[in-house]
C-alpha cells in the first residue's frame, strides 16, 4: 500500500508565499513541447563538473557535494578547476550512448551548487572556458551533437550557489567555510542568475528547458521566480521549466519532477508534494551518487532500473536516468553497459512504453499498467500467484495475449474488474507483459 503523502501545513504556506509567474498561460509551443515530453519518456541526466576530479573523495554519495561536505574553502576549491581536463570527452559518443539506450533527451548540469559554469559564461570567469586547461564549452559541443542526432537538450541550473559572494543571506548549506564575506546583495545574485539563464537561452539554440534545483536551501528567500520564469518564457516560450523543490509546482512551471521516488511516494523523505496534472518525470541514479564517485559500487541492476522505468510510466512519468561522467570525459563503463541492456529491452518492448499514458491500475508492488488508446499493457514484474486481479478494469475486452509470443491469456471479468491468469512457466524475469485489447 503506497504511503499517503501528508503535506505539512507549513509547506502549504510556502506554496502560498512563493511568488512565481502568476497568471502564467503556456504558449501553444509550450503545450506542444509538453506533449513531446510525455511521448519522449526516457532521458539521460548528466551530473558533470570539476568535482568529478575528486571522484567522491573516497566517501559514499557526496561527489558533487564534496565542496560542502568536506568544507573546502573557495580559494582551495578553485584549484580543482586547474585539474579538470576532459580530453577524452566525445559529445558524439555520449549522445550515441543515449540514443542507443532509447533516450530522447539529455539534461546536463550547466551549473551545480559549486557555482562552476560548464559553459563559456560572459558574466563570470568561474567557468570551464576560463578556468580549466580544457577551455572548451562542453554544452556547446553537446548541443551541436544533440541537434545532429535528434535529441533535445535541457540544462540543469542550481539556484543554490556556494561560490557567489552575493548568495547572501546563506541558506542551510555553504555556511561558514567558504571564505565569503558575511554580507552580500541578494538582488545582485538574482540578476547574475538571470544573466546566466539568458546566456543559456540565447547562445545554444532551441533548448528543451531548464531543470532548476536548490530552492530547498532556503525557502524563506525571495527567489523572484516571477521574474526568472517570465524571462525564460519570453526568451524561449517553448522551453519547459521544472524545479526540483520537492513541492507542488508553482505557476510558470511546465513539468514536475520527483527525485529518486516514484510520483507520490516518499521513500527519500523529501518528496512531500503531491502529484500535479503537469507532465511528470522521475530522476534516478545508477548507483547511489549523482556525480562521479569512484568508491560507489552500489550499481542498481538493469532489472531494477527497467522495472522502475516502467513503474514511472505507470504513473505517466518520464524516467531521467543519471550518469556521473569521469574527469577525463568518459562515461563510466558500468553505466554504458547498463544503458546497452536497457536499450535492448526497449528495442523489444518499446511499444508498451513509449507514447503510453498511465494505465487503469496504478503501479503496485507486483508491477504496473500502461495504456495506448484502446490497448492496456499489464506489466507483471513480481507476483506470486498465477492469477492477477486488475481492479476497475471493466471495459469489454476483445483479446488478451502475451506480448512475448502473442499466445492467448485466460481472463474473466465481473463488475469489480478483470482477472488474468499468467502461468509461471510463461513469464520472464524482468517484466511479463500482457496485452489487453479493449473493444
Ligand atoms: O543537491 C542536489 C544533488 O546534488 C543532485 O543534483 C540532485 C538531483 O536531483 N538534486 C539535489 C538533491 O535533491
Amino acid at each position: 500500500m503506497k504511503k499517503l503523502v501528508l503535506i505539512p501545513i507549513f509547506l502549504l504556506l510556502v506554496q502560498l508565499t512563493v511568488s512565481a509567474q502568476p497568471g502564467y498561460t503556456p504558449s501553444g509551443e509550450n503545450l506542444q513541447n509538453r506533449e513531446w515530453f510525455q511521448e519522449a519518456k526516457f532521458g539521460m541526466f548528466i551530473h558533470w563538473g570539476i568535482y568529478s576530479v575528486m571522484a567522491g573523495g573516497g566517501d559514499f554519495g557526496i561527489a558533487e557535494w564534496i565542496m560542502n561536505q568536506k568544507e573546502i574553502p573557495i580559494d582551495a576549491y578553485e584549484n580543482l578547476s586547474n585539474l579538470f581536463n576532459p580530453v577524452e570527452f566525445d559529445a558524439a559518443e555520449w549522445v550515441k550512448v543515449a540514443r542507443d539506450a532509447g533516450m530522447n533527451y539529455i539534461t546536463i548540469t550547466s551549473k551545480h551548487h559549486d557555482g562552476f559554469a560548464m559553459y563559456d559564461s560572459k558574466v563570470s570567469d568561474w567557468d570551464i572556458a576560463e578556468r580549466t586547461p580544457y577551455g572548451r564549452d562542453v554544452l556547446k559541443l553537446l548541443k551541436e551533437e544533440c541537434d545532429k542526432q535528434g535529441i533535445k537538450l535541457f540544462f540543469y541550473y542550481s539556484q543554490l550557489d556556494w561560490h557567489h559572494p552575493d548568495y547572501y543571506p546563506r541558506g542551510r548549506t555553504g555556511q561558514g567555510y567558504t571564505g565569503r564575506p558575511e554580507s552580500g546583495n541578494w538582488d545582485a545574485y538574482i540578476d547574475y542568475m538571470n544573466a546566466q539563464l539568458t546566456e543559456l537561452l540565447t547562445n545554444y539554440g532551441e533548448i528543451g528547458g531548464i531543470w532548476f534545483d536548490g530552492m530547498w536551501d532556503q525557502w524563506e528567500a525571495d527567489w523572484q521566480l516571477d521574474e526568472t520564469y517570465a524571462l525564460i518564457h519570453r526568451l524561449q516560450p517553448g522551453a519547459l521549466i521544472g524545479s526540483n523543490h520537492h513541492r507542488m509546482p508553482f505557476p510558470g512551471e511546465d513539468f514536475q519532477m520527483f527525485e529518486r521516488d516514484l510520483p507520490g511516494e516518499n521513500s527519500m523523505g523529501f518528496n512531500q508534494g503531491g502529484i500535479s496534472d503537469l507532465p511528470l518525470e522521475m530522476c534516478e541514479t545508477m548507483n547511489g551518487s549523482w556525480g562521479y564517485n569512484i568508491k560507489d559500487r552500489r550499481f542498481k541492476s538493469t532489472t531494477q532500473l527497467i522495472q522502475t522505468m516502467v513503474k514511472a510510466a505507470g504513473y505517466g512519468a518520464n524516467f531521467l536516468l543519471n550518469n556521473g561522467p569521469m574527469p577525463n570525459g568518459n562515461l563510466q563503463p558500468e553505466n554504458i553497459d547498463t544503458l546497452k541492456v536497457i536499450g535492448k529491452w526497449l528495442d523489444k518492448y518499446g511499444e508498451t512504453y513509449y507514447g503510453t499514458t498511465r494505465g487503469p491500475v496504478p503501479p503496485r508492488d507486483w508491477g504496473a499498467t500502461t495504456r495506448k488508446g484502446k490497448t492496456v499493457y499489464v506489466h507483471i514484474m513480481d507476483y506470486g500467484d498465477e492469477s492477477l486481479f486488475l481492479p476497475g478494469l471493466t471495459d469489454k475486452i476483445a483479446s488478451a495475449t502475451l506480448f512475448d509470443d502473442q499466445s492467448k491469456i485466460k481472463y474473466t471479468q465481473n463488475e469489480m474488474g478483470t482477472i488474468i491468469t499468467v502461468p509461471f512457466d510463461r513469464r520472464n524475469d524482468i517484466d511479463t507483459i500482457v496485452v489487453i485489447a479493449l473493444k
